[in-house]
């Protein structure tokens, strides 16, 4: 009996204590019994004090709601934070939710053992920080490749899972403070009466975390499932559809926060269809929204199979409706001109206009950048693009400064990241992708955080704090720099030196530079964009080509324009080189080219050794997950070096040089090899492997 209940007890133990990653960066380490007092008495105050008594090793703690001249310079979500762990702590703010923010704040101080002494003030850049979940109703997720999607519809409105609470909790513990429920090539029926009561549960659950819910919507909701002979937004009688359906939304869900809309993209319904511009669709939906303080956000990602390049195309659909959206619009722009690359440019929208709002959509999910197999930390990428100048305003007009307001005052300033959060265990599928959702919401609070910051932050928050053997002290410069240098990795050995869109056509894991679907559209294929011929590589945008640094501001657009100044880690985004082009190294292209994706998978074999290297600092559950992700990620460079090199030699017709390692597979192979994705979009990555 003894030996049982000894080994119940083990197992229990086991379980709480199980290191696989579900508690996130939510590990505080308090003894459950702080002293915090407040006046403050809603639902949001209340977690704060759960929060700070359960976690806060200091002495006691007070949180006051406060009117006063140094609150109310920081908004309501700001917060003042003053004291001494040993005498005591003050939280004030003009709101609950400003409570809420500053006790996490205060707990993550507490956790990276910044010191006694604290005064921080804090407010937030942007004032919308909102997920994007591509979540489908039958609960797959586009893009997603951490599980299904956490929203049971099958069981809500009646059966709440307790993961709706803990996702709250986790996005409130980074500040973000807005979700989009459902994929943005939406289903008409997230606005039936039954879905809305639906969405309605989960609204309750996210409120009192400070999350507010929308709704991604399709446009031809009035005819699809309103059942009228039409969706156009000039239509009487499609106005007062929406109308309707707002005010049935708001009665259920007061704080609702809007729609997000993808409209006449990749052959959805939107205003076009029925001659009628983006301004005209967007601002019918937000007439409708204005009297509840509803927003629309309105996406920029809108191409054509026409003759004109791609990545201008967007630009040349929104500029010149500059002035001409609601103050309510706000126009959602991926951080490239294309479509989440490893690298691109920024987009050109950025800076482009002077009276709307523009926000930058981010994409968490690593759908061009190893799935959740591959390691890549995407705070670099992001800040490379928050960081560009787009000299709207002469020098450091930067997108971060053109979109939060700075340069142009704008209504609504906000940032949108399509998050990679699912069923798993781990909530990522890769525990180190969990630090691309810490780090969205550290960015969007504060997008001048560096990557290093952010990341150190994380380590210790995920991987605890130090121990006796210093085992964080050992573990963080470590980790951190192995995460520093991951995006760059995985850009090195898929689509260096400014490359693009060379992914397998129907998933965008593996390389297919070759891809070539007879019949289909020719910018959903490879050769669209890499243009390799015996003449050299690379897309001509340059003001011979097909111009698209024209929608530069200028020095940019010049710098740009020329071979010779275009930073050579984009340069065959812009110019078609010949093979035996001097790049700076004073290697040909080809050479450089081979050396390259060779740096790549030294790159990838040295984040995998430097991985082996954390083995004491980690636990084993969390170590051994990872590790056997490395050994796929190092592979699969392999694979994109080889069938990238070996590709592209068809054309240069040049030998691979004696210095970098030899391709190990046979063209031939890699061209008839098909993986195959599950409905959930996982990967079975063996298949390379396995034949
Ligand atoms: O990146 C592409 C994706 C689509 C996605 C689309 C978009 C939701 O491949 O899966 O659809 O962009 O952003 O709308």
């Amino acid at each position: 009996m003894k030996k049982l209940l000894f080994i119940i007890l083990l197992v229990f133990v086991t379980q709480v204590y199980a290191e696989d990653g579900s508690r996130l960066w939510l590990r505080f380490s308090g003894n459950g019994n702080a002293q915090v007092t407040t006046k403050a008495k809603g639902a949001t105050a209340n977690i704060a004090v759960r929060e700070l008594r359960e976690q806060w090793k200091g002495a006691k703690i007070t949180l006051n709601i406060a009117r006063t001249k140094e609150t109310n310079l920081l908004g309501d979500e700001g917060y003042l934070i003053k004291g001494n762990r040993e005498t005591g702590v003050s939280i004030s703010s003009s709101s609950e939710k400003g409570l809420l923010y500053g006790a996490y704040q205060l707990l993550r101080w507490q956790e990276t053992g910044l010191g006694d002494e604290i005064n921080i003030s804090e407010s937030p850049r942007y004032e919308l920080r909102i997920l994007n979940h591509w979540d489908n109703l039958d609960r797959t997720i586009e893009r997603g490749y951490a599980g299904q999607s956490l929203w049971e519809w099958e069981k809500l409105p009646s059966v709440i899972s307790p993961r709706y609470e803990a996702y709250a909790r986790a996005n409130a513990s980074i500040n973000i403070n807005g979700t989009v429920l459902n994929n943005v090539n939406a289903s008409p029926q997230i606005l039936s009466a039954e879905y809305i009561e639906k969405v309605k549960a989960l609204a309750d659950i996210f409120r009192p975390y400070g999350i507010k819910t929308y709704l991604a919507i399709n446009f031809s909701s009035p005819a699809e499932l309103g059942g009228l002979p039409t969706s156009d937004p000039l239509n009487k009688e499609v106005k007062l559809w929406w109308k309707n359906k707002v005010k049935e939304i708001y009665k259920l869900i007061p704080d609702f926060g809007g729609f997000l809309v993808k409209a006449n993209s990749e052959g959805l319904p939107g205003p076009q269809d029925f001659g009628r511009t983006h301004a005209d669709g967007a601002n019918m939906l937000a007439d409708a929204l204005k009297p509840y303080k509803g927003i629309v956000m309105w996406r920029a990602f809108v191409y054509n199979p026409t003759n004109e390049d791609r990545a201008k195309q967007a630009y040349q659909e929104f500029t010149p409706l500059d002035g001409q959206f609601r103050d309510n619009v706000i126009i959602q722009v991926k951080n490239g001109p294309v479509d989440f690359q490893p690298r691109e440019p920024f987009s050109p929208l950025f800076g482009a206009m002077k009276k709307t709002a523009v926000m930058p959509e981010l994409q968490i999910t690593q759908e061009y950048l190893g799935f959740s197999t591959h390691a890549a930390y995407l705070a670099t990428l992001w800040k490379e693009c928050l960081d560009s100048d787009t000299y709207q305003q002469g020098k450091g007009s930067t997108v971060a400064r053109v979109t939060d307001g700075s340069i142009y005052p704008q209504k609504h300033s906000a940032m949108a990241g399509i998050t990679n959060i699912g069923t798993d265990v781990n909530w990522c599928g890769h525990q180190l992708a969990q630090a691309n959702w810490y780090a969205f919401g550290r960015l969007a609070w504060n997008h001048e955080l560096t990557p290093e910051d952010i990341v150190n932050e994380w380590i210790t928050l995920t991987f605890g704090e130090p121990d006796n053997q210093g085992n964080s002290q050992n573990l963080n410069p470590k980790l951190s720099k192995l995460m520093l240098e991951s995006r760059e990795a995985v850009v090195t050995y898929m689509m260096p030196l400014g490359l693009h869109h060379i992914f397998a056509l129907d998933h965008h894991y593996g390389p297919e530079p070759w891809c070539d679907v007879p019949g289909a559209r020719p910018d959903w294929m490879p050769k669209y964009y890499h243009r390799a011929d015996a003449g050299g590589l690379g897309f001509d945008r340059s003001s011979k080509g097909s111009n698209a640094v024209s929608q530069y501001h200028s020095p940019l657009k010049e710098e740009l324009d020329k071979p010779e100044t275009c930073p050579e880690n984009i340069i065959l985004w812009f110019h078609h080189l010949p093979w035996d082009y001097t790049m700076k190294s004073g290697r040909t292209l080809w050479d450089e080219l081979c050396y390259t994706y060779d740096r790549g998978v030294q790159q990838a074999r040295t984040l995998q050794k430097s991985w082996d290297e954390l083995e004491p600092y980690v636990d084993a559950e969390r170590f051994r997950e990872v590790q056997s992700k490395f050994k796929i990620q190092t592979r699969d460079a392999v694979w994109w070096k080889d069938g990238c090199l070996l590709y592209f030699q068809e054309f240069s017709k040049r030998p691979i040089p004696y210095g970098i390692e030899r391709p190990v597979h046979e063209l031939d192979k890699l061209k008839s090899f098909r993986m195959k994705i599950s409905n959930t979009e996982k990967a079975d990555i063996n298949q390379l492997y396995n034949k």
